[in-house]
């Protein structure tokens, strides 16, 4: 397989995804503290700066995505993760469940995509269902050489219910679901930030050179927010996969010239406590 660092997804070795499913897995909800964000060919033009290596996109957006770049004459839109399962939060069920509904092939052959992406729920009680499916999903994106980003969120049943689990941001329960990446075979991990660079600390000791992002997250304070991604690069992570704290704000480009600096420039070496 082609190596992930000649990916158009990589930039020296990290990336900054800007996830945009938000209108699948939340709902609209998500666009009113910034009503502009709704459209997505707002976010569209987000993703055209400069620190953005990929947009993320449900199968929907993505056919959007690249008709909206045809009919504009756009040849510098973002690579393109098309994310090939996704729920929303309006069924009611049993536990959490993320179907799949893009297959590999379409999203290659018909979307370009550049990567894949596949959220795993380990911890669920569908989470033998979802290994299954991730394994078909990860096979053929060998088939096609893209590589596979796992949005790994451990939670349900089985982290509700264990005692040595804080919840889903306990670094134990973090860098397990990062390992699940390392083990699977996902070619990055996608995790929550598990409240610390000790916490993220542990999940590159659990993956050992597998690439990972942190998730964004719901929206803070640039400062809070920025401590978070410093506090991620120190600690080897690789960068960010982010969406409420980039469309919700009023200026998402002035946060990208900042992030762009610390996820590839040289603010990322700097030391966080
Ligand atoms: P944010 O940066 O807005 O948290 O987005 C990251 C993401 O993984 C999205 O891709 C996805 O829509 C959302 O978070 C899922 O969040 P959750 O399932 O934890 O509510």
């Amino acid at each position: 397989m082609r190596p992930l660092d000649d990916s158009p997804i990589i930039r020296n070795g990290n990336a900054l995804i800007l996830a945009y499913d938000h209108g699948t897995e939340h709902g609209p909800v998500d666009f009113e503290p910034m009503p502009a964000s709704a459209d997505p060919t707002h976010v569209f033009e987000v993703g055209r700066h400069d620190a953005v290596t990929a947009i993320a996109l449900q199968r929907g957006l993505a056919e959007y995505y690249r008709t909206w770049e045809a009919d504009h004459g756009i040849d510098d839109g973002s690579p393109l993760l098309v994310k090939v399962n996704g729920n929303s939060n309006l069924a009611e069920r049993d536990d959490y469940y993320s179907p799949t509904q893009c297959s590999v092939a379409y999203a290659v052959e018909e979307l370009g995509a550049d990567a894949i992406g596949y959220t795993m729920y380990a911890g669920s009680i569908h989470e033998d269902r979802m290994w299954t499916e991730f394994r078909a999903t990860q096979e053929a994106a060998r088939e096609y050489d893209v590589p596979v980003v796992m949005w790994s969120y451990p939670r349900g049943r089985g982290i509700r219910t264990n005692d040595d689990y804080t919840g889903q941001s306990d670094p134990d329960v973090v860098a397990y679901g990062a390992r699940l990446g390392l083990e699977l075979g996902a070619d990055m991990v996608k995790c929550k930030y598990p409240g610390t660079k000790a916490g993220w600390q542990q999940v590159e000791d659990a993956v050992r050179g597998l690439k990972t992002v942190m998730s964004g997250g719901s929206k803070r304070s640039d400062d809070a927010f920025l401590d978070d991604v410093r506090a991620t690069i120190d600690a080897g992570g690789n960068g960010l996969a982010v969406g409420r704290n980039v469309f919700q704000r009023e200026d998402p480009e002035s946060l990208l010239d900042t992030l762009d600096d610390v996820i590839f420039g040289t603010q990322g070496v700097q030391e966080v406590a």
